[in-house]
C-alpha cells in the first residue's frame, strides 16, 4: 500500500512495509558534554533539538512495525579500524581513543559510544557499528536492507551535513529513496544544517526528499 508523504521538492509515495527508519549516531559522544563532539570545540547542546522529534517519529514507525535501525560511529579499542588520517587530528589529549569523562573517546564499548537513553534501541532493532561517516561503508547495512526488502529510507540523526548526508548519498547511489525529516536532524552549525537539507532536495531532489516528523507521522497514521 502506498502512503503519500508531503515533502520537498515534491510529495513521495512509500510502502511502510518496505521502508526503514535509520537513526544516525544519536550517541552520548556527540550529544553530551565530555565526548567527541565537545572535544572538537562544538556546543553539543545544539543537537538536543532533534531528540524529541526523533522519539515521536520512532513511536509512529514502531506502531506501523517498520524496520528501525540505529547506527553508532566508533572504533575498535586497539584503533586498528581507525585511519591515521582520522585519528591524528587535534589535541592528542582529546583525540579519538583518548580518555575522557565518558571513557575513551569514540571507542566501542565505552559509555560515550552508546546511544543516548532517550532514544535507546528496542530489543531486536539492528544497531550498526560504523567506523566511517557513512553507514554503508565497512558495515552490513546494505545486506540487511536487501534481505528485508527495503526500498525507501527515512534517515535522521546527527549531524545533518556529516553522517546523515554521507549516508543519504551512499543510499541514493545504491538505489534507495531517501526521505530526511528536517526536524529530526541537527548540526553544531545551524547554517550547515540548513544548507545540507537544501543540497538534498535541490535539482529535483538530487539526493532525496526533505520532510518533517509531523508530516511523516500524519501520513503514517
Ligand atoms: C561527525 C557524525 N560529525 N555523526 N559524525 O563526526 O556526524
Amino acid at each position: 500500500m502506498v502512503t503519500m508523504i508531503e515533502a520537498e521538492p515534491e510529495a513521495i509515495g512509500i510502502n511502510p512495509e518496505r521502508t526503514a527508519v535509520i537513526v544516525i549516531d544519536m550517541q552520548r559522544d556527540f550529544l553530551e558534554p565530555g565526548g567527541f563532539g565537545e572535544s572538537l570545540g562544538n556546543d553539543v547542546s545544539l543537537l538536543g533539538a532533534a531528540v524529541a522529534p526523533i522519539k515521536a517519529l520512532l513511536g509512529g514507525a514502531r506502531e506501523k512495525r517498520m524496520l528501525v535501525i540505529h547506527t553508532r560511529e566508533g572504533h575498535r579499542p586497539d584503533l586498528t579500524d581507525a585511519p591515521k588520517a582520522k585519528v591524528e587530528r587535534g589535541d592528542p589529549s582529546t583525540r579519538i581513543g583518548a580518555s575522557g569523562p565518558m571513557g575513551r573517546i569514540l571507542i566501542r564499548g565505552e559509555a560515550g559510544h552508546d546511544i543516548i537513553p532517550d532514544l535507546y534501541p528496542l530489543a531486536g532493532e539492528p544497531v550498526i557499528d560504523k567506523p566511517g561517516k557513512g553507514a554503508f561503508y565497512a558495515t552490513d547495512l546494505y545486506s540487511i536492507l536487501l534481505h528485508k526488502g527495503i526500498e525507501s529510507l527515512i534517515v535522521c540523526g546527527v549531524t545533518t551535513e556529516v553522517c546523515v548526508h554521507t549516508t543519504v548519498r551512499e543510499a541514493n547511489d545504491r538505489g534507495f529513496r531517501c526521505i530526511v525529516p528536517a526536524d529530526c536532524c541537527a548540526s553544531y552549525f545551524p547554517e550547515f544544517h540548513e544548507m545540507g537539507l537544501r543540497m538534498i532536495k535541490a535539482q529535483g531532489g538530487i539526493f532525496g526528499w526533505v520532510s518533517d516528523s509531523k508530516k511523516i507521522l500524519s501520513a503514517l497514521a
